[in-house]
């Protein structure tokens, strides 16, 4: 007999506008529990609705005055302005709790009244990550005869560290999760112990147990993701894009990057089976906005798939991670022709030595040009990210970065400080890399990091490291003003390629409208607005 499942996500208060599209992951667990007779919905939290409710009635008149003074004229905040900032956020955050409370209590009626066996939690960074914590708890406390289980991108990067500050989850999963979730709910059933498990931590008797690891190797037969009303609850809500899950792993070995660890060497789907994906996903749920989840999209993939989508005459459009040795020789104007709207690229350098020394990256700086240029020459928008101080970091490097950009102006570039995460190569030597570390628990303290939400990086509290000699505050002020050279200079610095997407799905010209618009929404907690917004795009005819 099948056993009876909720899998369910909260990343927290919702934060940006993508976080309203809906979640592969989950969808492709509830296939696999699906196809081997198990039972299974989706609970997904990160909805309009949400922020609805952590807003409800609290003072808004400050924040919504002072969002748009920021992200409509562009204005700078008052010195009163950050203090009504302080009042109203930890207002919102008492009422977050609240609305978090009521979260719970709907999970606990849902697990009573479906008799559920395991509920599956995706753990993400932030506020969503305290939350899960605490609603695992809960879960344990009124059910101690239920299963509970994580996994998801903070598993990837934390593993049996979060055991260290849990004891609530029966097991956590890293890494794929398609076969593990189905053998977990044969565990749930009796059928086998967790010890024949793989990809999965788990506690014995106060010590902690680290399975091996495996990869899914035959991406090919995996069933498609699930996104019927009656597995995906809301569905309907969330935005009509899907991410398509078409590679994974990458053969870069990039020093700050964690899929070396997480996702390993590339597996792919055939274009074939892309294409099948995507007539599904319009058949079946109206969907014509994708984006390939892949960390590095193959050119035989993004190419491949590019010709059959041209050839069956799809109107589709798309948008996927790029990297510029690999997609060196790639026919911009074919991918463009089908429905590819914008590529993301991780350049992070424009110093060929921080790229050797401090990133261990294989990018050749011409060819970043030539792709760069190609690109946007097809009409894809083209991003790149920079990470900014990087170690190792010079007035000369600085000015080598600045001026790659300047000459080959991407349509967008996200600039950011460097994150040091535990098994990447900076997080296994960060003295190496100009890294001081000012904790004794640095993992915890990442882990359960949180972000001033209303508030630029410089005011929010310290991350626990040092680079280059700099502390949080001085170096997110160097990214900061980073930005605002590129954006004096008409570089964009804040449009992602899925916002590009959306924002012509929205109708709009201009894609830093579309984004300071839905920013001010979120900032403001005007969740009406936001629902209106995804309506649009969930009636739209996008022009490919
Ligand atoms: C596509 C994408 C999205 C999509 C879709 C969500 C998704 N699938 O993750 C969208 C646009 C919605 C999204 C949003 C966000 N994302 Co995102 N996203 C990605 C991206 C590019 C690919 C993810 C993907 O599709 N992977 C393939 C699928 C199949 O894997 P998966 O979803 O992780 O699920 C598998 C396993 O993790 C596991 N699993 C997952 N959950 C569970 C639960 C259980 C119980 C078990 C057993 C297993 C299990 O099994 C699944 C199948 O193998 C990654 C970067 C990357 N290349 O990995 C970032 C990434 C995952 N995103 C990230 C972040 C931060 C966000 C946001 C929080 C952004 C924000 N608001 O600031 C939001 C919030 C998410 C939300 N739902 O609201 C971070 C996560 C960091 C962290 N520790 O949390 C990443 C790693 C990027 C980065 N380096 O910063 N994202």
């Amino acid at each position: 007999m099948g056993t009876n499942w909720l899998l369910m996500s909260i990343a927290g208060m919702p934060k940006i506008f993508s976080d309203f599209i809906p979640d592969n992951g989950l969808a492709i667990l509830a296939a696999c529990l699906k196809t081997n007779g198990h039972y299974v919905k989706i609970l997904d939290y990160n909805t309009a609705d949400t922020l609805q409710k952590i807003f409800d009635g609290r003072g808004l008149s400050d924040i919504r005055r002072i969002a748009e003074k920021v992200f409509i004229e562009k204005r700078k905040p008052s010195i009163p302005d950050i203090f009504k900032l302080k009042v109203i956020s930890s207002r919102i955050e008492k009422q977050k709790q609240v609305v978090f409370d009521r979260i719970t209590d709907d999970i606990c009626e849902k697990v009573k009244q479906n008799s559920i066996d395991a509920v599956g939690i995706k753990l993400w960074a932030g506020d969503g990550f305290n939350y899960s914590l605490l609603l695992a708890r809960k879960l344990k406390e009124r059910f101690p005869d239920i299963k509970v289980f994580g996994g998801g991108p903070q598993v990837d990067i934390f593993q049996e560290e979060i055991f260290k500050i849990t004891d609530d989850f029966d097991a956590l999963c890293f890494g794929d999760g398609e076969e593990t979730i189905v053998l977990l709910a044969e565990s749930v059933s009796g059928k086998i112990s967790l010890k024949e498990i793989p990809n999965i931590i788990f506690k014995n008797n106060g010590s902690i147990i680290k399975n091996n690891k495996k990869f899914v190797e035959d991406m090919e037969n995996l069933p498609f993701p699930e996104y019927s009303q009656d597995v995906y609850e809301g569905i309907e809500n969330k935005i009509r894009m899907f991410v398509l899950d078409e590679s994974r792993g990458c053969n870069n070995h990039c020093a700050f990057c964690i899929h070396p660890v997480k996702s390993g060497k590339v597996r792919k789907k055939t274009p074939e089976r892309i294409m099948k994906e995507i007539e599904y996903s319009i058949e079946n749920s109206r969907v014509n906005l994708f984006r390939y989840a892949g960390s590095s999209t193959p050119a035989d993939i993004l190419e491949g798939t590019a010709k059959k989508i041209i050839e069956k005459n799809l109107k589709i459009a798309y948008t996927c991670f790029g990297h510029f040795e690999a997609l060196a020789e790639t026919d911009f104007q074919l991918v463009r022709s089908s429905g590819c709207m914008s590529i993301f690229f991780g350049l992070e350098s424009g110093s060929p030595e921080i790229l050797s020394r401090a990133m261990h990256k294989r990018n050749c700086l011409s060819i970043a040009e030539s792709v760069i240029r190609n690109c946007k020459k097809a009409g894809i928008f083209t991003v790149c990210s920079v990470i900014y101080p990087a170690p190792f970091e010079n007035r000369k490097t600085r000015k080598e970065t600045m001026d790659f950009l300047l000459k080959t102006r991407p349509d967008s570039v996200l600039v950011q400080f460097p994150g040091l995460y535990p098994q990447t190569v900076w997080g296994r030597n960060p003295a190496k890399f100009n890294f001081t570390l000012e904790t004794d628990n640095y993992a915890r303290d990442v882990m359960t990091y949180q972000i001033k939400q209303f508030f630029p990086p410089r005011y929010w509290k310290s991350l626990p490291y040092r680079i280059n000699g700099m502390s949080f505050k001085e170096y997110a002020r160097e990214t900061e003003e980073f930005q605002k050279e590129l954006a004096i200079s008409g570089i964009t610095t804040f449009v992602s390629d899925e916002a590009y997407l959306l924002s012509k799905a929205a109708g709009f010209k201009h894609p830093e409208e579309f984004v300071n618009k839905n920013r001010y929404f979120l900032f403001a907690g005007l969740a009406e607005e936001i629902k209106k917004e995804i309506e649009t795009i969930n009636n739209n005819i996008i022009e490919v």
